[in-house]
């Protein structure tokens, strides 16, 4: 109890700290701060995804201690189910997804968009009498398909698969020994919304239905083809642990030859059990991916920028070149072509009797120049600069990393989007200043945070 109140009160101040310093930030750039707020002020929630029939809704029944979730061997629930706690003395009630989104106390709002088809397949269920729904919240998902029967669905699954596993403090991710290898999409889905490897510690493998393995070396040979797709998929050289279980049928003992697996089924709802723990950390990773997102587009606008003055300080050195020799000899150039004025500037020089009339057409021509160059710069040198560095928006900044280069192609449509949209505006602005306060707050107050958790 102690340690959720102190969790309590730490996730409130970093709210504050990121309103107050993050905030107008955020504005500036044209992000909602809304989006990174409201998920800290809702439960810890815990994501089931996996293929069709490797038994999520079974697991989630099992942990509810209720057939909350309809169960069944062909592909049975084509929906996102989010399962909490109905409020004190409250019925249980189903709430459509259309209600979901526009719920402003809830963090599903970025769902929106993807559109009509998602929302008529999504709901919340609030569940009275389940212990573990007070300390979070159970997402069901679909169970993912072929690749191919995917696109039937009307909306982007995978889309939205990432936009919950970046909400999930923890991510069960479920497998069956029939299709231990068909995984592969849904891997890259979360994987690309989970900051750097970092992100990894909230995922949980799991090959689930076990007792279904005819014989000790079937499951192997099943685990060993979960393995080498896992590899496959992370990159990584180490595995990380993979739960295996299967539901325990009410009343029976353990299928023979299964009996030392009991306890991982117990060690799997542990973990989940424990997902209010891993926020704090989560939190803390995403506020981090977050502004450092906001930080490497504010890197691009700062080169964008930079590399604008640069292209300026060249027609500066020209057409300043220019402005000063029309200052001094346009209206001799005018003499010779008009006889007028009289007694150009050079003249006057030279003459030594110099005074404010002959200053007029110096003036005058320099003005011209000004003009001209102003106007180069505004109709011709500006819009073509701007498209070419559109172009080749990738050189815009050095990315000696697989890190930034990773950070590179989640922000960069932003970058382009603010140099197509704004590109004057932009120029105006002092980037370089919000680019401190960025550094400030990730190697001052967010490393804080850090060392408190
Ligand atoms: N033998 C065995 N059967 C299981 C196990 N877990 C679930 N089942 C059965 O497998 C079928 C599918 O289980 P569900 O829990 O509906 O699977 P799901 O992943 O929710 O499936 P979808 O919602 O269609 O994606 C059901 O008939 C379950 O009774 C298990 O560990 N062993
Ligand atoms: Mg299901």
């Amino acid at each position: 109890m102690e340690k959720e109140k102190a969790a309590e009160t730490l996730t409130k101040e970093l709210e504050q700290l990121l309103r107050n310093k993050m905030g107008p930030l955020f504005e500036r750039y044209g992000l909602d701060i809304k989006e990174l707020l409201t998920p800290l002020k809702w439960k810890p929630v815990v994501l089931i995804i996996g293929n069709y029939s490797s038994g999520k809704s079974t697991l989630i029944n099992e942990i509810l201690g209720s057939q909350i979730q309809r169960t069944g061997q062909a592909p049975t629930d084509d929906s996102f189910t989010v399962l909490a706690a109905a409020e004190p003395g409250k019925p249980e009630e189903e709430v459509p997804g259309s209600t979901l989104v526009s719920d402003e106390r809830l963090p599903f709002a970025s769902l929106r968009h993807f559109g009509e088809s998602l929302l008529s397949h999504m709901r919340l269920k609030k569940v009275a009498d389940a212990p573990i729904l007070q300390n979070c919240a159970i997402i069901d998902t679909p169970g993912m398909l072929d690749s191919v029967t995917e696109k039937d669905r009307g909306y982007d699954y995978l889309g939205v698969v990432g936009e919950l596993a970046k909400l999930a403090d923890l991510i069960i991710l479920m497998f069956d020994p029939h299709k231990a290898g068909t995984i592969k999409e849904t891997y890259q889905a979360i994987r690309s919304t989970l900051p750097g490897s970092t992100g990894e510690d909230r995922v949980v493998y799991v090959l689930n239905r076990i007792d279904e393995c005819e014989s000790v070396s079937d499951l192997l040979r099943s685990y060993g083809t979960l393995c080498w797709n896992l590899s496959q998929m992370t990159g990584r050289k180490d595995m990380p642990r993979i739960y295996l279980t299967f539901a325990p049928k009410e009343g029976k003992a353990a299928p023979i030859g299964l009996e030392t697996f009991m306890n991982e089924r117990e060690e799997l709802k542990q973990t989940i059990n424990s997902a209010p723990k891993m926020r704090l950390n989560h939190i803390l990773q995403e506020v981090d991916r977050v502004v450092r997102e906001l930080g490497m587009e504010i890197e691009g606008m700062v080169a964008f920028q930079k590399r604008f003055i640069d292209k300026i300080k060249g027609v500066f050195r020209t057409w300043g070149m220019v402005g000063i020799l029309a200052f001094f000899f346009g209206d001799l150039v005018m003499k010779l072509l008009t006889g007028y004025p009289n007694t150009p500037l050079a003249g006057a020089l030279l003459a030594g009797n110099l005074n404010f009339e002959h200053f007029l057409w110096p003036i005058v021509w320099a003005l011209l120049i000004v003009a001209l160059a102003s106007l180069y710069v505004q109709r011709l040198l500006f819009p073509k600069f701007t498209k070419q560095t559109l172009k080749d928006l990738d050189n815009l900044i050095p990315l000696e990393t697989a890190y930034k280069k990773n950070l590179w192609n989640r922000v960069k449509h932003r970058i382009h989007r603010l140099i197509e949209e704004q590109p004057r505006r932009q120029i105006l602005i002092a980037h370089g200043r919000y680019l401190g306060k960025i550094e400030q707050f990730l190697n001052k107050d967010l490393s804080s945070f850090y060392e408190r958790v």
